[in-house]
C-alpha cells in the first residue's frame, strides 16, 4: 500500500473542505490523532515513514548484537544489552503507532522480510571492532537524535509521543556511545588506531542517514507542509555536522574529509560531497550487509514461530473459557 510514491504535488491538489480545514488545523499546531479526519496521502506517508522508521530500530539491533559476547568487560556488556533492548523496544512503539493508521503489523513485518521494504541504509554497514560499538552510540544515534527530537512535534500524535520517550533513551546511547570513544582515545596507540578507523568508516554513512539531498527529496515539500516534518534533510544534516565536528576534535580525532572547514561568514562547518552513488546502491540492496542482514530478520521470524504460535493458542483458549 505505502509503496506508491506520493508526491507534493498529490498532496498539493486536494482542495476539498475536508482538506481546508485539516490543513488550518496543522497550521494551528493542532494534534491530529488516528480517528480524526486526514488525507489518504498524509496517512500513506505516516505509514511510510513511521514503518521504514521502526524496521530501522529492529535492523539496528543486528550490528551492535553482534559484539554482545566480546564486550571487554561485564559492565560494558551489561550496558551494551540493554542498549539492544532498548531498540527492539523503540521498534515496538513504531510498528504500534503505525498501526494506529489502519495498517496490520503483518503486512509491514512481511514488506520487511521479502525486501520490499526501506529501512536505514546507515545498518547495512559492518561492526568490525569494539570501537564501532562506541562510533555508532556517538554518530549514528547522535544523528537519530537529531533527526527525531524535531519528530516530537510531529503533527501526529502517536508518533510524536513515541519520539519523546524514544529521544531519552537515544539521548543516553549517544553519552555512553561517546564514553567508549573518549576511553579509547586516551588509551594505547592501538586503540586510539582503533577509534580514528571507525570514525573513517562511520563518517559519510552517517551523512547519508539524513536522506537524499533537498533537491532530490520527493517527499520533504508534503511532509513539511503537514509538519512531519520540521526540518529539510539538508538542514538537520548541517546541525548535526556542527554539533558533532568540534566533539571529534575534543577527542583528538581527525574527519576523513580534506575540505572539512569552518566558515567564519556562516559560522557552520562545510563539508565535502557526499558519495550519493554509494547511497543508491546500498538502498537498492547492494550495500556491504545488506544480505545478511534480511538474512537474520528472516531466520528470527523463523525461530519466533512457534512463540507467535503458543500466545495465539493462549489467546483462543481464554476466548473459549471466557
Ligand atoms: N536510508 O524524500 P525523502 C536509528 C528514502 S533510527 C534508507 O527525503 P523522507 C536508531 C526515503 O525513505 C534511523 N532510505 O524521504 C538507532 C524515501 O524512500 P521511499 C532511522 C532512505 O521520508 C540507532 C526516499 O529515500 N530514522 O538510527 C534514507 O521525506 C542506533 C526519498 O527520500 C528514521 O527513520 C536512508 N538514510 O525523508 C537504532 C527517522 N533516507 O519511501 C539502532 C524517521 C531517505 O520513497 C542503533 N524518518 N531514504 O521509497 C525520517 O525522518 C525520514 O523518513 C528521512 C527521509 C529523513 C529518513
Amino acid at each position: 500500500m505505502y509503496s506508491q510514491a506520493l508526491n507534493s504535488k498529490e498532496a498539493a491538489t486536494d482542495s476539498s473542505p475536508e482538506a481546508d480545514r485539516f490543513q488550518a488545523r496543522i497550521d494551528a499546531e493542532e494534534r491530529i490523532e488516528p480517528n480524526d479526519w486526514m488525507p489518504d496521502a498524509y496517512r500513506r506517508t505516516l505509514i511510510r515513514q513511521i514503518s521504514q522508521h521502526a524496521h530501522s530500530e529492529v535492523v539496528g539491533m543486528l550490528p551492535e548484537g553482534n559484539w554482545i559476547t566480546r564486550a571487554p568487560s561485564l559492565r560494558r556488556k551489561a550496558a551494551l544489552l540493554a542498549k539492544v533492548q532498548d531498540e527492539g523496544g523503540h521498534g515496538l512503539y513504531l510498528y504500534s503507532a503505525a498501526e494506529t493508521l489502519g495498517v496490520a503489523r503483518e503486512d509491514l513485518e512481511d514488506q520487511l522480510l521479502s525486501g520490499r521494504a526501506k529501512y536505514s541504509s546507515i545498518f547495512n554497514y559492518p561492526t568490525l571492532s569494539w570501537a564501532d560499538i562506541g562510533t555508532i552510540g556517538w554518530l549514528v544515534d547522535g544523528a537519530a537524535i537529531m533527526n527525531q527530537i524535531p519528530l516530537c512535534r510531529c503533527s501526529f500524535g502517536p508518533y510524536a509521543r513515541a519520539m519523546i520517550r524514544v529521544c531519552r533513551e537515544e539521548s543516553f546511547h549517544q553519552r555512553q556511545g561517546y564514553e567508549i570513544v573518549l576511553t579509547l582515545c586516551g588509551g594505547t596507540p592501538e586503540q586510539k588506531a582503533m577509534a580514528q578507523d571507525a570514525l573513517n568508516r562511520w563518517w559519510w554513512p552517517c551523512l547519508m542517514m539524513f536522506g537524499p539531498p533537498d533537491t532530490d527529496s520527493r517527499h520533504s515539500d508534503a511532509s513539511m507542509r503537514w509538519k512531519i516534518k520540521r526540518f529539510s534533510n539538508d538542514g538537520l544534516r548541517q546541525k548535526f555536522v556542527d554539533a558533532t565536528v568540534p566533539q571529534g576534535h575534543f577527542l583528538g580525532l581527525t574527519f576523513p574529509d580534506p575540505d572539512l572547514r569552518y566558515d567564519e561568514a556562516t559560522g557552520h562547518w562545510q563539508f565535502g560531497a557526499i558519495d550519493w552513488d554509494e547511497f543508491r546502491r546500498v538502498l537498492a540492496g547492494d550495500g556491504p550487509c545488506n544480505r545478511e542482514r534480511l538474512e537474520a530478520r528472516r531466520k528470527a521470524h523463523d525461530d519466533g514461530a512457534w512463540v507467535r504460535e503458543a500466545a495465539l493458542a493462549h489467546a483462543a483458549k481464554r476466548r473459549m473459557a471466557a
